[in-house]
């Protein structure tokens, strides 16, 4: 196991600790959130935990069902206690880019409609400013050609998501397309730039979202709010 590897089971073993019995838990995607839900399918099955579990990807469902943790679509519950996901990037002002998993529209709708949102992280997501990591838009296949003409027009750098030659698609079967910004000034206005533009599902900019954010590092898990 890499060192980065790790630290990301430290943080998926700490964030567990917040999850209390009957609750509901949005289930996020990524590598951290694996180690996080193999911690929490232990604790359910020595503590008998009786939880519900709301995965933002197919991928994650599959893995908290095989670990015995019963899952429910967003729809099927009352509400979320409590979401706790991966990023690929945050400032310091608590903002983020997700969707390096190309999870990030099922990832938002499930943090929007949680009470609270926590993030689990090794300390290299953690940055200055946003913009380093690819931010990147989930947009519908048709007429996607033309708005990366219109995306590249505006400066904003695109590359569809491809992976054996293919574009990658989403649980939603729509496309990924990458904005290499290398620095992203103002998060705000480009939050707002990308939802006027049509054919753009949703950006993988997390602004206002979580209230937590758990940090591994060397000396042990930070937990931030
Ligand atoms: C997911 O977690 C994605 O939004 C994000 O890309 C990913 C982070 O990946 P990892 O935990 O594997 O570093 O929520």
């Amino acid at each position: 196991m890499t060192k980065q590897d790790e630290l990301k089971q430290l943080v998926g073993q700490e964030a567990v600790k917040f999850i209390q019995d009957h609750t509901v838990v949005g289930l996020g995607t990524g590598t951290t959130v694996k180690f996080m839900v193999d911690a929490l399918g232990k604790r359910v099955a020595e503590e008998h935990l009786s939880i519900v579990g709301v995965p933002t990807s197919a991928r994650t469902r599959v893995q908290a069902n095989s670990l015995g943790i019963p899952t429910k679509g967003l729809d099927e519950v009352d509400h979320i206690d409590l979401t706790i996901d991966g990023a690929d990037e945050i400032d310091t002002n608590f903002q983020g880019i997700k969707g390096g998993g190309a999870a990030h529209l099922w990832e938002k709708i499930v943090a929007i409609n949680s009470r609270k949102n926590m993030w689990i992280v090794d300390q290299s997501k953690l940055v200055n400013k946003l913009g380093n990591f690819p931010l990147p838009v989930e947009v519908i296949p048709y007429g996607s050609r033309q708005l990366f003409n219109r995306l590249k027009e505006q400066g904003l750098h695109p590359e569809f998501r491809m992976t054996d030659g293919k574009y990658v698609t989403t649980d939603s079967d729509n496309y990924v397309i990458d904005l290499h910004l290398k620095q992203i000034d103002d998060p705000e206005a480009l939050s707002l730039k990308l939802d006027q533009m049509t054919g753009i599902v949703e950006h993988g900019l997390f602004l206002d979202i979580v209230n937590t954010v758990v940090v591994g590092t060397p000396s042990g898990p930070k937990v931030l709010n």
